[in-house]
């Protein structure tokens, strides 16, 4: 099985802690969205990452399609993911407010900030990106996350927020969401975190 995309995605980032967590082994293709444009749309026709190409040569593509696949794999009692009712509505509502500050921050604020050149910059877009992804992080930190066993809302959260805090480390300093903090703290901690960990990347930061 091979994990395509770096660890600067915080989709693929979800993706390699997930496999880490249940326990399924996997090789790296490290190779550049950006760097490697023509290659990468081999692999996946939209030129995204994470795909993850099964033993058998198939790929999937698109981080809740690649977990649900391994959720499958692990079986109800492994899996990240609830099994059902609230416990899963909740926890598909975590994962949409964290992707969607990834989606926000990132693939809006970001990269017009860091991509566009200056002169075709649009100010108020970028700060509707700002607010609708801080947004999102401030109602994250409004919820409780209690010390339970690891599960896909706090994978997906926390490589979130870690992928705001080193790309735009203005937009999240310390202390500005607590909970969090709390729960990236603890995250942090464990081997998968930690073996997935991109501070060492030259990481453009876009505030
Ligand atoms: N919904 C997709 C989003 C993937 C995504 O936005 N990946 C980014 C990297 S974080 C990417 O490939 N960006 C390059 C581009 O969209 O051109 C998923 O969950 O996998």
């Amino acid at each position: 099985m091979i994990l395509v995309g770096q660890y600067d995605s915080p989709y693929t980032r979800r993706v390699a802690i997930s496999l880490m967590v249940l326990g399924i082994s996997y090789e790296h293709d490290t190779r550049s969205v950006f760097g490697d444009f023509d290659s990468m749309r081999k692999t996946n026709p939209l030129g995204r990452i994470p795909n993850l190409i099964l033993d058998n040569g198939e790929t999937l593509i698109d981080s809740a399609a690649i977990l649900d696949h391994l959720d499958e794999t692990a079986g109800p009692e492994h899996a990240l993911m609830p099994r059902a009712g609230k416990a899963r509505r909740d926890a598909w509502h975590r994962i949409a407010l964290a992707n969607g500050a990834v989606d926000k921050i990132g693939g809006g604020h970001n990269y017009e900030v860091l991509i566009r050149p200056s002169q075709y910059r649009w100010p108020e877009w970028i700060e509707r990106c700002k607010t609708q992804g801080l947004g999102a992080l401030a109602a994250l930190d409004a919820l409780d996350w209690p010390d339970a066993r690891i599960d896909q809302a706090q994978i997906t959260t926390v490589c979130a927020f870690d992928y705001v805090q080193v790309t735009a480390p203005r937009l999240a300093p310390k202390g500005r969401y607590p909970n969090l903090d709390k729960l990236a703290d603890r995250l942090r901690a464990r081997p998968e975190f930690q073996k997935t960990s991109f501070s060492d990347y030259a990481v453009p930061k876009a505030d």
